[in-house]
């Protein structure tokens, strides 16, 4: 770096002062806070978005401007790598180091060590590009303009705004982008219906009647994005509530994370809608659930059906297919399905998908774990519970599937069989989880399959679960192991938890601390829901007095 682009870089970075006594941690999906505190952060990552551009050969990268299931008050960022994916794991500790350089001398300083150790050059001409795409929150306008800020104080790098968007939707532009493909919204929404189309006219039973599905937009951008989208597709009945157009607050009693983590009705919905197909987006439409209000139900309480359910139900389609392949193939090494869930799936599911004789996996919660872990398999299926997930198909099974559509009989059952796999290659976001193709490809599975969602909630019956969050003075005191299972700090509180998951016939729970939330989560299970309640209670408890 030479001196005048270090005065600009000392120069920019006085714009944005660092607040007083806030420590930042680029946690399970980037940087998340109070939208206040949030400005020099989002500038830094603006930063090493140019500098992850420059490195990557004048790759594009993302940035997106969201808190996704967080309250409205709140925002965040995280970074997309040119593959679509979340940003590498090796650069998060950079990321760290500079949202806390106390001062724009340290800040520099940091920029330029590891701009040598990556050794990273830049100079006058055109070398970085960055996409920039935000949610709804109020505050992600400001946020973005800081964003640009810190991307165009690295010479020679560009800032794109893209718009509002979902989380997946900008996701899917860098990875297209990068691939030398069309990367506009209109593609993403194109590539949507065409393949959602393609599904459809390989169902093996035409004319069947369309129940209506009603969704829940968590008055965020995913029922915005949906309502535009909807046009496109045909045999499909949708209702969209809680759009946000209609003074609904983003993420407050409606949406996928409070469904999933209460177990109740969103605003929105109540006695009218009984035994309907219902489906909630989170925040910036990352994650997806499906529920139905059951007939005897006095309480607020829905039936839902989880990423587990999801995944089950993806898991379960897939192996059709791959079923209906010749048996060479069947037995060779491009057949090879595997699903990863987390600590939090429900131990039926589990069970469930072990019976089908599927290789279970498990990650450590965050997409980008998971994802990791699924790009091992030539399809692999991933989801955590709370709806965020996508199914990864290899290169070269994308290459077995598209030489085999060439060589066998159109209208064979095997032909349509390939034929089927390749769309929902085209129809599933492989960069992210993405509730939108999730939401289409759950409907035209259960159109295939001829099933309600109360058929498809028979898969498997749940587990009596609990989720609680406990707010403590500091939530990095709980340290856990690598499966997340078990606690190492506090020193004896596992010891405790074990103690108390002994009194209760199936009893498991564990704790974590959030990585996007200032909170600690208890997740327990038990065979009746008296008792999952009861456990997640005690852990709870131990939580305050330990923390
Ligand atoms: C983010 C991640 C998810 C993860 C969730 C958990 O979700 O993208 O993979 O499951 O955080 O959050 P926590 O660490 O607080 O339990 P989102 O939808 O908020 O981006």
């Amino acid at each position: 770096m030479d001196k005048t682009h270090i005065a600009s870089l000392l120069k920019s970075c006085d714009l944005f002062p660092i607040p007083q006594g806030v420590k930042l941690s680029y946690g399970t999906a980037g940087f998340r806070g109070d939208a206040k505190l949030l400005e020099s952060t989002v500038y830094r990552v603006g930063i090493l978005s140019a500098l992850r551009s420059v490195k990557l050969g004048s790759a594009t990268i993302g940035l997106m401007i969201t808190a996704s299931h967080n309250q409205v008050s709140d925002n965040g960022i995280k970074v997309a790598d040119p593959s679509g994916g979340m940003l590498s794991q090796e650069w998060e500790p950079f990321a760290d180091q500079i949202a806390n350089a106390s001062s724009p001398g340290e800040l520099v300083s940091l920029i330029r060590q590891f701009m040598e150790k990556e050794e990273i050059t830049i100079g006058d001409k055109k070398s970085a590009e960055v996409w920039l795409g935000r949610d709804t929150r109020p505050s992600g306008e400001s946020l973005l303009r800081a964003a640009e800020i810190g991307v165009s104080s690295v010479l020679g790098s560009v800032a794109i705004d893209m718009g509002i968007l979902t989380t997946p939707q900008l996701h899917w532009m860098v990875r297209a982008k990068n691939k030398g493909l069309s990367a506009t919204e209109n593609d993403y929404f194109e590539n949507l219906s065409t393949s959602f189309r393609c599904l459809i006219d390989l169902i093996p039973v035409s004319g069947l009647e369309i129940s209506k599905l009603i969704v829940d937009g968590a008055n965020g951008v995913g029922g915005l994005k949906i309502g535009e989208l909807r046009g496109s597709l045909s045999n499909l009945d949708l209702e969209i509530r809680n759009t946000g157009r209609d003074g609904g607050v983003l993420n407050e009693g409606v949406g996928a994370d409070f469904v999933q983590k209460e177990k109740v009705v969103p605003l929105g919905f109540g006695s009218n809608d009984v035994g309907m197909r219902c489906a909630s987006l989170d925040g910036d439409a990352d994650r997806l659930v499906y529920f139905y209000i059951p007939s005897n139900s006095s309480s607020e309480k829905v039936e839902l059906l989880d990423g587990d359910k999801i995944l089950s139900l993806f898991a379960l389609f897939i192996k059709e297919q791959l079923n209906a392949l010749d048996d060479d193939d069947k037995e060779g090494k491009h057949s090879r399905l595997g699903v990863v869930q987390t600590a939090y799936a429900n131990g039926a599911s589990t069970d469930y998908l072990k019976q089908l004789g599927l290789d279970v996996a498990f990650a450590k919660t965050g997409v980008k774990h998971l994802h990791e872990k699924a790009a091992e398999y030539d399809i692999g299926i991933y989801f955590e519970a709370n709806g965020h997930g996508t199914i990864l198909f290899s290169d070269s099974f994308l290459a077995f599937l598209a030489a085999k559509q060439k060589d066998l009989t159109q209208g064979s059952e095997e032909h349509k069989a390939v034929s089927r796999l390749v769309a929902v290659s085209n129809l599933i976001n492989q960069a992210v989880g993405d509730a939108l193709s999730g939401l289409l490809l759950v409907e035209v599975i259960l159109q295939h399959m001829g099933w309600s969602v109360q058929k498809w909630n028979e898969l498997y019956k749940d587990l009596p679960s609990r989720q609680i969050k406990v707010e403590v003075p500091d939530r990095t005191a709980v340290v856990t192991t690598s499966s997340e299972t078990e606690a190492l700090r506090p020193l004896r509180i596992q010891d405790a938890i074990n103690a108390e998951i002994k009194k209760y016939s199936r009893g498991r729970a564990f704790i974590r601390p959030s990585g996007t939330e200032d909170v600690v989560r208890v997740y327990a299970e038990a065979s009746t829901q008296e008792a999952a309640d009861s456990l997640a209670k005690s852990v709870a408890q131990l939580v305050e007095g330990f923390c």
